[in-house]
């Protein structure tokens, strides 16, 4: 898509974990700056090769991202807590955002909320839930919201019993029905944490009472989420799931850009189907909820157990009903801090992760 819009975009900067091999590609393609390599051993990997003409920076480049000059425009999208300094130092430099990244919210939404505000920073999502209560929200007042109706998948285990969750096996929980997505996620929306996330990213987000977030299971992923309004109207965004689409608009607002898309076949699709969360099943959905409920640390300590415990699910160190146990005994621990400035938040996230290590 930029490739195809070179008066309309110039990438000067690229960054990556471990995935060198695209990062080089694209950075032959599109000439940036600078590239990024977060992982230390991938960033020495390439420093030793050498293929590049631009410069190559390791983690702390980051931060040079989000302070540069040249740079009007940050799609934040990486994995879990590790986005959250460099999208909080890019606000703070008045970049406009493309969030990818939901966990920044998740644990930090009062802080990039504050932040944004001040500096007069648009963040546009990217996660297709709310590039779709965005585009929704196009021409209306907030005032006329009343209610958002996030769609889930349900994920590949929304039909199979609840006393047959123990025996899930990585590959099955990896195999998600609609979206091809990193593993993280893919686990998050197996245990429907990532509604349960989401639904705290459109708290901040779109600035709604909790209580009129509602989460609706839509298994064939057409309905990508609904807003009602105050006169009862209720506007959905339907499309084939493709995140190509919710990453050019985030790019592309407020225009909208031709799109090489095959054509949606209704035909194709002839039962939409709805039903309510099963939240005894589901219970990370139930917990992200309550997290958001309680406020102040919870959402951190909900994120940070969350990560560890799909990694430990993801290195066969718990079975994929012990993810949600996890959780609840992190949030049992929580000393709770109902305002956590940047630095708590930062302590409460790393005590978390080692009070988790030893649980299983
Ligand atoms: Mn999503």
């Amino acid at each position: 898509m930029i490739a195809k819009y070179p008066e309309k975009f110039n990438v000067s900067y690229l960054t990556t974990n471990t995935n060198i091999d695209l990062l080089v590609e694209q950075a032959l393609k599109f000439n940036p700056e600078a590239v990024v390599i977060t992982d230390r051993s991938a960033f020495n990997d390439l420093i030793s090769k050498h293929t590049l003409k631009c410069e190559i920076l390791p983690v702390e480049g980051l931060l040079q991202i989000a302070r540069s000059n040249n740079v009007d425009l940050i799609i934040a999208a990486m994995v879990g807590f590790a986005g959250l300094e460099s999208t909080i130092e890019a606000v703070k430099n008045k970049k406009k955002i493309a969030l990818a990244n939901k966990e920044t919210l998740v644990v930090a939404g009062h802080l990039i909320t504050d932040l944004a505000r001040k500096n007069n920073v648009d963040i546009i999502p990217v996660d297709s839930e709310h590039s779709a209560v965005f585009q929704c929200l196009v021409g209306e007042k907030p005032e006329s919201l009343n209610r958002l109706i996030l769609t889930a998948s349900g994920g590949p285990f929304l039909n199979r019993s609840i006393e047959n969750f123990k025996t899930i096996s990585i590959a099955e929980a990896l195999n998600h029905p609609n979206w091809k997505m990193g593993n993280k996620i893919t686990i998050d929306s197996a245990t429907m944490m990532n509604k349960g996330l989401e639904v705290i990213e459109a708290y901040w987000l779109f600035g709604i009472d909790r209580e009129k977030i509602d989460v609706l299971v839509h298994p064939q992923s057409i309905i990508h989420s609904m807003v009602e309004f105050t006169d009862g109207s209720i506007k959905a965004q339907l499309g084939i799931p493709d995140m190509k689409l919710p990453i050019q608009y985030a790019l592309s607002y407020p225009e909208r850009l031709d799109f090489n898309f095959s054509p949606m076949d209704f035909s194709k699709y002839d039962t939409l189907t709805f039903q309510e969360p099963d939240l005894l099943k589901f219970r990370c959905l139930d917990l992200a909820y309550k997290s958001l409920e309680s406020g102040g640390t919870y959402p951190v300590v909900l994120n940070a157990a969350n990560e560890i415990a799909v990694e430990k699910f993801l290195t066969n160190q718990i079975t994929f009903d012990v993810i949600p146990d996890i959780i609840e005994k992190a949030l049992d621990k929580n000393k709770f801090n109902s305002d956590p400035d940047l630095n708590e938040i930062i302590e409460c996230d790393r005590v978390t992760r080692d009070i988790c290590k030893n649980f299983a």
